[in-house]
Parts: structure tokens; C-alpha cells; sequence
């Protein structure tokens, strides 16, 4: 009684939760299922972009590619690392993500098919992420909080470049400004999905927000994300996709059209456009490094027995 105490009363001062403090086993679980979710949106999310390294259209651009996407591979680490604090072991966590037993965010499930999708990505997509995890950084759990701040510091960049890579085609050709804007087309509603179904359908979130792990709703950040994306898509020239998006004086936001939950569920539950793509490749890529991870482990064996 004494230790759930001092839990709740830790987390109602917005002190952070340590991984050798007490914490109920409910709590435990819900971080690994969120940090693994999170840690394998990074990996798979590297997936998408990365198939453009190869054909980006300059050296500063496959420069900055390049970085982002390694910038990526990082946030799975902290991630993975964080997770492994709650005593989760990373080796299961891959293999329950191989498996289809383990979820990672739906908008890595949609194709690249341009290369306006690189710069509409960092746009929405990180953008989408940054709503989302800037709270995550004041989230109960110290080890995740501490890993994000540098995961957010990243997505700004990530953001940016993605800005500026848009601002460039769209000063460009007409054929460049409509790659942008089908680009958007496509990538504005899966974006609104990041944020996970609505409230009332969020089996996770009232019990999250008890435990400080998440900080606002999905539908929060969502309306903050619209809210955020409008100006910025105008400075840009483009539109977005949704003839309901207007600006409401009594709400002070932006309504917006409904969102289709029924190709979220689909893509959640691995019938998306590149489900099946994205585990394969990320299972191949696991046994192909099956001979890093021994050569690894057998060095470090090594040394510890010389020393
Ligand atoms: N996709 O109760 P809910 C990135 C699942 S990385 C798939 O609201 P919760 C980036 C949810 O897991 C982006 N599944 O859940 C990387 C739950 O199922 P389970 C990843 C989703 O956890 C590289 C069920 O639906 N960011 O941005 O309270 C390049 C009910 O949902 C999704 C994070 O992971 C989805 N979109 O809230 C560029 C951030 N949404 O587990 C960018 C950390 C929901 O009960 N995560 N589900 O079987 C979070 O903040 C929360 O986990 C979420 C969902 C807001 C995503």
C-alpha cells in the first residue's frame, strides 16, 4: 500500500517514475506496449524515405536524406533502450514485431511514390509527430521523457528540411507544384490517423492520461495539429484535401471532415497498401544481421574473459 502510494503521489507532483521505483504492473506493461509501438515506428518508418536515398534528385539532398533517415535508426535505439528499463528484452520485442504481434504506427504502411513525398513526410508526418511527442517529454516515466527531448529536438530538424524541400518545388516548375500538391492529397488523412481513433474509441487513453503517460488526447492533438497545418499549408500555396477544413470563431479551431476509421482499422490490423512490404523487409534485414549481432556478442565475450 505504502509503495502504490508513493507511485500515485509521484506522479500527481509530475515527479518522474524511475525503473528501479515501485510501479503497478498495469503501468509497466502499458510503457512497453507504447515505447515498443514507438521504437518500431522509427525502424519501419525508415522504410519509406529510405527509398528515395538512392534517386534524390542532388548530393545535398541525399545528404540530408541520408541523415534523416539514420536520424531514425537513433530514435529506435533510445526507444528500444528505454523499453529495456521496464525489463522488456529487445531481441523479443523484434521478434514480436516480425510477427505480426506487435503494432507500429499505420502512416508507415502508405507507398512513396514521388519524390514530393520526401518533403510532404517531414511536413505532415513529422509534424504530426512533433504534436504528438513534445508532450511525451513531461510523460510520467523518466526514461522515455529523457529520450524524447532529443527524439523532438531531431523531428524539428526532420520538419524543417521537409518545409524547405516543399517551399523549393512549390518556387519551382507547374509540373513540380502539382507533384506537391497530390503528394498532399494522399499523405493529409493518413497523417490525421497518427493520432490514434477518437477518444471515445481510445481503449487506452483515460487510463494513460491517470498515469500522466500521455499528456492529451488523441483528438486533442489531432484539432492541434489541423490547427497548426492550415497556415502553413497556405504560405505554401497548397490545399489540403478536405472541402469541410473552416475556421470556427466560436470553437476557436478548425473543424474538419470526418476521418475514414474504417481504412485505419485495416492498416492497423495489416491490410494496408504496404503491410506485408514493410515486416518482410524488416524481417529479412533482422536475419541478415544475424551474423553482426553473433560477431557482436562473441567479441564482447571475448574481452570479458581477457579482462
Ligand atoms: N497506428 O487506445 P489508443 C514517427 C492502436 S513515429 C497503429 O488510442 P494509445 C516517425 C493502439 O496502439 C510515430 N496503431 O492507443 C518515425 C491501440 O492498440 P493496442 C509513432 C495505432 O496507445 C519515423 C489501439 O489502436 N509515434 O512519428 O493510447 C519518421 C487503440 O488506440 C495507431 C508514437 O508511437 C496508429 N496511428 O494512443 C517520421 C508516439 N493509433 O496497443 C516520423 C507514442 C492507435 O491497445 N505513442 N493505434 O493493441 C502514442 O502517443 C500513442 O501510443 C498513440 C495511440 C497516440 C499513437
Amino acid at each position: 500500500m505504502d509503495l502504490e502510494r508513493e507511485f500515485e503521489q509521484t506522479v500527481a507532483a509530475d515527479h518522474r517514475v524511475e525503473p528501479r521505483d515501485w510501479m503497478p504492473d498495469g503501468y509497466r506493461a502499458t510503457l512497453v506496449r507504447q515505447i515498443a509501438q514507438h521504437a518500431h515506428s522509427e525502424i519501419i518508418g525508415m522504410q519509406p524515405e529510405g527509398n528515395w536515398i538512392s534517386r534524390a534528385p542532388s548530393l545535398r539532398r541525399k545528404a540530408i536524406l541520408l541523415a534523416k533517415v539514420q536520424d531514425e535508426a537513433g530514435h529506435g535505439l533510445y526507444l528500444y533502450a528505454a523499453a529495456e528499463t521496464l525489463g522488456a528484452d529487445r531481441e523479443e520485442l523484434t521478434e514480436k514485431l516480425i510477427a505480426g504481434r506487435q503494432k507500429y504506427s499505420s502512416i508507415f504502411n502508405y507507398p512513396t511514390l514521388t519524390y514530393a513525398d520526401v518533403g510532404v513526410i517531414g511536413w505532415l508526418v513529422d509534424g504530426a509527430a512533433i504534436c504528438n511527442q513534445v508532450p511525451l517529454c513531461r510523460t510520467s516515466y523518466g526514461p522515455y521523457a529523457r529520450a524524447m527531448i532529443r527524439v523532438c529536438k531531431e523531428e524539428s530538424f526532420h520538419q524543417r528540411q521537409g518545409y524547405e524541400l516543399l517551399m523549393t518545388m512549390m518556387s519551382g516548375t507547374e509540373q513540380q507544384r502539382a507533384l506537391v500538391q497530390e503528394s498532399v492529397d494522399r499523405w493529409w488523412w493518413p497523417s490525421l490517423m497518427m493520432f490514434g481513433p477518437p477518444d471515445a474509441e481510445s481503449s487506452n487513453t483515460e487510463q494513460s492520461m491517470l498515469w500522466r503517460i500521455k499528456r492529451h488526447t488523441n483528438d486533442e492533438l489531432r484539432q492541434r495539429f489541423v490547427d497548426m497545418s492550415v497556415p502553413q499549408a497556405a504560405k505554401l500555396g497548397v490545399t489540403l484535401p478536405d472541402p469541410h477544413l473552416v475556421w470556427n470563431a466560436e470553437r476557436g479551431h478548425h473543424d474538419f471532415g470526418e476521418i475514414d476509421w474504417t481504412e485505419f482499422w485495416q492498416v492497423v490490423k495489416g491490410a494496408g497498401p504496404c503491410n506485408a512490404q514493410r515486416v518482410e523487409h524488416r524481417r529479412k534485414a533482422h536475419e541478415d544481421g544475424a551474423w553482426v549481432r553473433e560477431a557482436a556478442t562473441a567479441y564482447a565475450r571475448k574481452k570479458e574473459q581477457a579482462a
